[in-house]
């Protein structure tokens, strides 16, 4: 007989949890791998779920622990300590589960023509979970960030009655707009690695994809366009890139994906509390667009939450009492799971749990670090709010503040050489894109290790003499001119620190970016079809940089800067129209003169959030 028996029962009896590993049939036949745990002596328990493409079974292996707090993940500890059932479902066609992988597989419809979608299988899999689980209550709750966010809005449209609340952190919501794939148009360099390693195999693992030498930044410069890059690690062979390099722009397929144009169309049918990150590395814009699109509906005011943390992407998972050099006060994200998360989620899926004093907006505010409560957001924006926003303007001499420039002349703009092939850097280099540290705090990066280059303009206010709180999402109003037929647009909303700051000296003269964005100038006037900027000739730009509740405080100046390359997180703007930029040609990348104006009828300004 050998060694390795057929079948090896890994149950460990004296766990403080029942494992069961199921395959839960779909409406399809295809069937989806769950994992269960359940607390030992469960009666009336209720259900948590979530549906990820990140391996079900890993996320009961943070320890090798009898203790079933301790195997789960961090943020399942309240949960499963109190007596709630936790399961992880591996999503079709990943991991231990059957069918086809679709990324982020569009509801049934035009861009999906089979019968399942992430909306059915959670359907199918909470008719299961309710029917099979004699532990359980009945209700069933569903969270998960990122992906796991995504599926969880997915859950929400169309849902099983017993589908009790939903709690999406840092979902996916718009790829182009501004979570994974784009921003405004440009692309993200990370999704290299990201769609190599998920869609190269069932079973892929993180940090697979080849990368040479150790600055992404050279490599990814040497190469040329996003395309070229991806064609030297065989990307073309995976469908999913192919449909990235299709549809570069914000055509049907993207909109009609887009999961806050499709929740917008009806109220809420369970719930829900939109968990989002302030300083959101992946999906910065999702969360707060599907909050804003489904609260016109939400007339009692009793559905639609929103919570902002000062976090990374996921950080509400894991410990919030700092980020890089930003400390807040305690660890926030375990305030907000124990205050916030718990009870509002006890609420709906514990029998007989208290109704949860939970605020429809809880947001904690930067620069004064406190959590702050309100009955709606943002509280400031250009029409519809109870503030409207205020205008803060470029002056002459690299100043910024709240007088209108009054004169027309000749020099009233600044100048800039933009060079594609120089860009400036996301972090100073090497720039690994893969190194997780870097990746998670570069939108906290001091940036005064780019505001003197010059091709970056750095406009600063007076130091300020009185507190100034933004609440909601600054509105750039740019005008500017090329030399190219087009460009990219970074502006950047930034906090700067006096020069001692004697509880933190590492922070004197930090320059904290509280708000910044890139847009592509081909979409200046359709986002749907780009078009060619007039060499020379002043466009305006609009759009939205991401949401923020930040106070600058006394002593501290704000300051504005404007660049025209963000790389290697962002893709190159190669300055010269062509057809589509992932394909551009070593050629088309050519200096650009770039003309920022300051004048009375050219005046470029952000549109602060700004609250009294
Ligand atoms: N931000 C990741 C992602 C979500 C959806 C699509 C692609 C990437 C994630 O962390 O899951």
């Amino acid at each position: 007989m050998p060694d390795i028996p057929e079948k090896f029962d890994r149950t460990v009896q004296s766990a403080d949890y029942i494992k069961r590993d199921v395959m839960i049939a779909m409406r399809d036949g295809v069937k989806l791998h769950t994992v269960i745990v359940i607390p030992k002596g469960a009666k009336n328990a209720p259900i948590l779920l979530t549906r990820t493409p990140y391996n079900a079974n890993q996320k009961l292996e943070r320890t090798a622990s009898f203790n079933r707090a301790a195997r789960l993940q961090l943020d399942d500890e309240l949960f499963t300590s109190d007596g709630y059932i936790r399961v992880y479902q591996d999503v079709r066609g990943k991991w231990g589960s059957e069918g086809d992988y679709l990324m982020t597989r569009p509801l049934v419809g035009p861009l999906n023509n089979t019968q399942v979608d992430h909306s059915t299988d959670a359907y199918d899999t909470i008719e299961w979970l309710v029917k099979n689980l004699p532990e359980s209550n009945g209700k069933v709750g569903i969270t998960g960030s990122s992906y796991d966010g995504f599926t969880t809005v997915m859950a929400m449209i169309n849902p099983h009655p017993a589908l009790k609340v939903a709690a999406p952190m840092c979902p996916m919501i718009d790829g182009w707009m501004g979570d994974d794939w784009f921003h405004n148009g440009a692309f993200r360099m990370t999704n290299l690695d990201y769609i190599y390693d998920q869609t190269s195999g069932r079973q892929s693992s993180w940090g697979k994809m080849p990368h040479p030498g150790r600055d992404d930044y050279e490599s990814y410069r040497a190469a040329g366009a996003a395309g070229e890059s991806a064609k030297r690690v065989g990307l073309d062979q995976l469908p999913f890139w192919r449909k990235i390099v299709e549809h570069p722009a914000y055509d049907s397929f993207w909109q009609n994906q887009a999961l806050d144009k499709i929740l917008a169309q009806k109220p809420l049918a369970v719930p829900t509390m939109w968990i989002t990150s302030i300083w959101d590395q992946e999906d910065i814009y999702g969360g707060i667009a599907a909050y804003r699109a489904t609260e016109p509906k939400d007339t009692n005011n009793d559905k639609n939450f929103l919570v902002m943390g000062p976090w990374r992407h996921s950080g509400a998972k894991g410990d919030g009492d700092k980020l890089g050099l930003i400390k807040f006060d305690g660890d926030t994200a375990a305030q907000f799971r124990r205050d916030v998360l718990k009870p509002f989620l006890d609420m709906y899926l514990k029998d007989g749990a208290p109704k949860a004093d939970i605020a429809p907006v809880i947001a904690y505010e930067t620069g004064t670090n406190r959590w702050t409560r309100y009955k709606s957001w943002p509280l400031a924006c250009e029409k519809g709010c109870e503030t409207t926003s205020k205008p803060i303007y470029l002056q002459a001499g690299f100043k910024l503040g709240f007088d209108k420039p009054t004169t027309d002349t000749a020099n009233d703009h600044d100048d800039y050489f933009s060079d594609p092939n120089k860009p400036v850097p996301n972090w100073p280099r090497p720039v690994q894109l893969k190194n997780a540290d870097d990746w998670r705090r570069w939108l906290l990066q001091d940036q005064r290790f780019v505001a003197d280059r010059p091709d970056v303009l750095s406009y600063v206010s007076d130091v300020l003499t009185e507190p100034m709180h933004i609440a909601g999402l600054p509105m750039v109003n740019l005008l500017a001119s090329t030399t190219g037929t087009d460009s990219d647009w970074i502006v950047k909303l930034i906090d700067v620190y006096p020069e001692d700051v004697p509880s933190q000296l590492e922070l004197g003269g930090y320059q904290l970016m509280v708000a910044a964005d890139i847009f592509r100038g081909r979409y200046r006037d359709s986002l749907e079809k780009p078009t060619a900027i007039p060499s020379d000739k002043v466009q305006r730009y609009r759009f939205t940089l991401p949401n923020s509740n930040h106070v600058f405080l006394p002593g501290h100046r704000v300051m504005v800067q404007i660049q025209s390359s963000w790389f290697p997180v962002y893709d190159r703007n190669p300055q010269s129209f062509v057809p589509n930029i992932l394909l551009a040609q070593p050629t088309d990348y050519k200096v650009a003169l770039q003309r920022i104006f300051h004048s009375a009828s050219s005046a470029s300004s952000i549109e602060l959030p700004i609250v009294r």
